[in-house]
């Protein structure tokens, strides 16, 4: 195996990653901008499908109409040199100090309708590079304090918005789905629709629900401490899972965006076990930040790294479900017993209270001592990853 990547694995990754300048709270950039041709060029390079990107990531925020059009001309030249693609695009809601208290959810009308504009131009572009999705993270839309924002009218305010780009699309006929996506916290104190599971109840409020989908994120759903592999599992069992956002976290922190495979490996093994098993079709969109002590050296090494560790894992997962043992401990842990449904094809209220073995006969206690058998099924998931299976 040489866990080489190419087009067909589909990875992409914004132009925001690998640009990203190192620029944190507490200390300045470490590296000089990036060009978005230069990394158009050294992604497929590296093997990558596509690339994906913010308006501004491409369009520097206040660019004049030529400048505009000089900056997408030379992306799209790139883009036909090289073949990549850009499945996905989204807009900066959140950078520009008019965002300050949100964007869609703003206290300021004048600020939620300048945010609508920025996003119906971008979509137009974003149409026009042969996108498919398009991801709205809400990084600004929250509060610090209690008074500061009324959730209700902010959500109210949120669905407004998401309708309103829903009805846009279709009036212009674009093939477009929509991706939100969760975050936890920052930069916000408190961010809205801050989990998967909160993601999945607002879009079912949605005009157009069939528009919309999530777009989760590995490191945002670890910060609120939850199981990754447990979120996209619900996300592909509602038909949500549009669009996913990989990279690595450790534990309940800031978003620390490391390279996927890094922080909690034991999740991104299930996590790539799932989406392969699952047979997810759309692009694995690596959403990381090389670390600020990297010059560009350690940039294109740990975006190769992603996508090596995204190999790596997919064939430890499929060697994990062909292993005999393992198959056998999975029957001895009743998997195949929980795809079976509770309930007998036909069978009602009347019938299940009619079967004493389900009841009165059954054997409670001879039930309850009985092993689950899920330690040893565990321990030869970790031999695979840990490559000792001898
Ligand atoms: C922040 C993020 C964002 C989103 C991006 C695309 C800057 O933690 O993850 O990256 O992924 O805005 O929607
Ligand atoms: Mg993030
Ligand atoms: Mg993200």
């Amino acid at each position: 195996m040489t866990y080489t990547p190419t087009p067909d694995d589909k990875f992409t990754f914004g132009l925001w990653t690998v640009g990203w300048q190192g620029r944190d709270p507490f200390g300045d950039a470490t590296r000089p901008a990036l060009d978005p041709v230069e990394s158009v060029q050294r992604l497929s390079e590296l093997g990558a499908y596509g690339v994906t990107f913010h308006d501004d990531d491409l369009i520097p925020f206040g660019s004049d109409e030529t400048e505009r059009e000089g900056h997408i001309k030379r992306f799209r030249q790139a883009l036909d040199a090289t073949g990549m693609k850009v499945p996905m695009a989204t807009t900066n809601l959140f950078t520009h100090p008019v965002f300050k208290d949100g964007a869609f959810t703003s206290n300021d009308r004048g600020v939620r309708r300048y945010a609508l504009r920025k996003t119906m131009r971008n979509i137009d572009l974003a149409v026009e590079l042969g996108a498919e999705t398009y991801v709205a993270w809400g990084g600004r839309e929250g509060a610090e304090s209690g008074a500061a924002k009324d959730v209700r009218d902010a959500l109210s305010r949120m669905k407004e918005a998401f309708d309103f780009l829903a009805e846009y699309c279709t009036e212009q006929g674009y093939d477009l789905r929509f991706a939100i996506e969760p975050k936890p916290n920052e930069p916000r104190g408190d961010i809205l629709l801050p989990t998967v599971g909160h993601a999945l109840a607002f879009i079912e409020r949605l005009e157009r629900p069939e528009l919309f989908g999530v777009n989760p994120e590995v490191g945002h759903e670890q910060m609120a401490g939850l199981n990754f592999p447990h979120g996209i599992a619900q996300a592909l069992w509602a038909g949500k899972l549009f669009h996913i956002d990989l990279n690595g976290q450790s534990g309940i922190k800031y978003d620390q965006d490391l390279r996927f495979g890094a922080g909690d490996l034991r999740q991104a093994f299930w996590l790539v076990d799932l989406l392969e098993s699952a047979g997810y079709a759309g692009p694995r969109h690596f959403d990381f930040k090389p670390p600020r002590t990297e010059d560009f050296d350690g940039v294109w090494e740990s975006a190769a790294g992603c996508m090596r560790n995204y190999l790596i894992l997919k064939d430890r997962a499929a060697a994990f479900r062909a292993d005999p043992a393992v198959q056998q401990a999975l029957r001895a842990a009743k998997l195949d017993e929980l795809a079976t449904p509770t309930l007998a094809a036909g069978e009602t209220p009347a019938t299940l209270l009619a079967d004493r073995s389900a009841f009165e006969d059954y054997d409670v206690e001879a039930a309850a001592k009985r092993g689950a058998a899920l330690e040893a099924l565990d321990q030869l998931a970790l031999n695979h990853l840990l490559g000792a299976t001898a």
